[in-house]
């Protein structure tokens, strides 16, 4: 049977993982660079129209967001990345939080990086691909807005990335086995 989300609720945001309210589930957590489809895709996973809020300002989620998904899994939105307008503090505060959250919560079952698929991997990317192995934490990239893809551009990924996944927001490819490839993990 496929899986499905049932209920969702959200639990709150936070600096880092140490606070007592967050409650001790497997958790899958979501990365990506500002502007990518992070809230989208989030939304369109849980079905829920803006749970994870569709910022109009990206970069102005800065916390750790955690969702509890059928009162036994967490779903966490980690701060986007990459915002241009955001100030070199904001920039700085990053790294440290991703990562020290990458290698401190001894709950996460996977990392699933977020990639607009017009723009392909990015050095911050690759980079947080090798934290989260260096972690133990699997990572998976995810290709989002598939629907602005032409069969080219999805060939060219598709020869460099064997296993890639797409995703669209918009028109829903790729909710089930994103949903599928989630619940393997938990
Ligand atoms: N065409 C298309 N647009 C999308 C998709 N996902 C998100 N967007 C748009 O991209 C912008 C950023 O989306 P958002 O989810 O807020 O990105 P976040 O900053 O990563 O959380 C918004 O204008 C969305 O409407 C998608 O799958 N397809
Ligand atoms: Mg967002």
């Amino acid at each position: 049977m496929p899986p499905t989300i049932k209920k969702v609720e959200f639990i709150g945001s936070f600096p880092d993982y140490s606070n007592a309210k967050i409650p001790h589930f497997p958790q899958i957590a979501f990365a990506g660079r500002s502007n990518v489809g992070k809230s989208s895709l989030i939304n369109r996973l849980v079905g829920r129209k803006s749970i994870a809020k569709v910022s109009s300002t990206p970069g102005k989620t800065r916390l750790l967001n955690f969702f509890l998904i059928n009162d036994r899994y967490l779903f966490v939105d980690l701060p986007g990345y990459g915002y241009a307008k955001a100030s070199k503090r904001e920039r700085n505060r990053w790294k440290p939080m991703v990562e020290a959250f990458l290698s401190g919560s001894d709950q996460l079952r996977g990392l699933i990086i977020l990639v607009d698929g017009r723009r392909g991997i990015q050095p911050e990317e690759f980079e947080l691909i090798e934290y989260a192995e260096h972690c133990q934490v699997t990572p998976a990239v995810v290709f989002t807005k598939a629907d602005k893809l032409n069969q080219s551009q999805r060939a060219k990924i598709r020869n460099q990335y064997s296993n890639c996944l797409f995703f669209s927001s918009v028109t829903g490819e790729g909710k089930k086995e994103l949903l599928n490839y989630v619940f393997e993990l938990l």
